[in-house]
């Protein structure tokens, strides 16, 4: 197999070597860094987030960091969500859009201090847009990607594995909100935060030559609990409802048609970047909504469907973004993006390499 040359451009994570150790079997890209999509194994490592807990290297979840006088200003700026009432140390998962109220990330968007944010990005280059828009806008604001790693621990077991290594205290944190820690001199942040709904953690690593200490550190602990190797599950987080911002979006989506309607606040100032094109898009109507699919076909279907097109009466009313095989509801179920008449209970096609695939639209999410 042809080597990848990982450098500047495409980046490794702190985790590597350990994830190499771990026998990781694929990398995929996302904020320019290799993130760790499987091991080889894709039915203990669904069972093991399912049932016990899985670690995850997800440090291409890179930090945005914003800092400075004018830091509180710029993030909400930068976000079609009130971030007025946002505490520090607390997190919140927040829709950012471009003047078109085309989303362009969702990140969580962490306080640090009151004049200190970090920005926790999915795969587009926010970086290069916070100081695009920090400097049109004459804000005072030093804007870097930090060396910080997120590592996630997620699975019903996660809490008993962070609590062994950090203390009960790891107990009390509400949903999104984190606290510093450290272990054998290694600083971090944990959160009770992660790609999944299966519960946990993430630790946010805040010194990249320690990535491999950490990650033995976890796995050493969480033994008694049977931990292992695992990635934002493909098939979980479609259960689960997650969306995955360029994995179910395109270059034309807005919140309101990916189900993220309640985290938009259209009372916000017009100088949100998107908020007056998003009041527009919604007096008029979102033309697209994201729903689930099941096919109707019930034999195990090994494979991930990516954009496949969707037909209504032989018509193209939309696209099958991404899908899998579900072992809890034995179907083949995906996310679908379709016109808005297109509705709960419709019966369409999947094109898939030629052939058509019978199946019900249904709501989201499916567990
Ligand atoms: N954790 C951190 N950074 C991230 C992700 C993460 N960056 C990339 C990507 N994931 C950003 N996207 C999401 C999408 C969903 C959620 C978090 C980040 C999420 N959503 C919950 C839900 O939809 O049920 C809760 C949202 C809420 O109601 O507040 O957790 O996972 N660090």
């Amino acid at each position: 197999m042809a080597e990848i040359g990982a450098n500047t451009r495409l980046r490794v994570s702190p985790y590597y070597e350990s994830t190499l150790s771990e026998g990781v079997a694929a990398f995929s890209p996302y904020n320019r860094m290799l993130m760790p999509v499987s091991y080889g194994d894709p039915v203990s490592e669904y069972e093991r987030l399912l049932n016990g807990a899985s670690m995850w290297d997800v440090s291409v979840q890179r930090q945005v960091e914003i800092k400075g006088p004018d830091a509180s200003q710029l993030c909400q700026i930068l976000s079609v969500r009130d971030l007025s009432k946002c505490k520090v140390n607390q997190g919140k998962y927040v829709p950012m859009c471009d003047h078109r109220g085309t989303l362009i990330n969702d990140p969580v968007v962490l306080k640090i201090t009151e004049n200190h944010y970090w920005l926790s990005i999915a795969d587009n280059n926010m970086l290069m847009w916070a100081r695009a828009i920090a400097s049109e806008r004459g804000f005072n604001a030093h804007i870097c990607e930090p060396d910080v790693s997120p590592m996630a621990i997620q699975g019903p077991k996660a809490e008993e594995v962070v609590a062994a290594i950090f203390g009960d205290w790891i107990k009390e944190l509400k949903f999104f909100w984190f606290d510093d820690a450290e272990i054998l001199g290694i600083p971090l942040k944990i959160a009770r935060s992660g790609f999944s709904k299966q519960g946990g953690f993430e630790l946010y690593l805040m010194d990249g030559s320690r990535g491999n200490d950490l990650w033995n550190i976890v796995r050493e602990a969480g033994q008694p609990w049977g931990i292992g190797p695992g990635n934002p599950n493909p098939i979980e987080r479609i259960e689960s409802g997650l969306l995955s911002y360029g994995g179910d979006t395109d270059d034309d989506t807005n919140p309101f048609e990916v189900r993220l309607r309640k985290y938009v606040d259209l009372d916000l100032d017009d100088s949100v970047i998107g908020v007056s094109a998003l009041r527009q898009i919604n007096a008029e109507g979102p033309k697209r909504h994201q729903l689930g699919i099941v096919l109707d076909d019930d034999t195990p279907q090994p494979g991930h469907a990516i954009w496949y097109d969707v037909l209504a009466d032989g018509k193209k009313v939309g696209s099958m973004s991404n899908g899998g095989w579900s072992p809890r509801l034995q179907r083949f179920i995906g996310f679908v993006l379709v016109t808005t008449d297109i509705n709960i209970g419709a019966r369409v096609e999947v094109l898939k390499n030629g052939a058509s695939l019978p199946g019900t639209i249904c709501d989201l999410p499916f567990v």
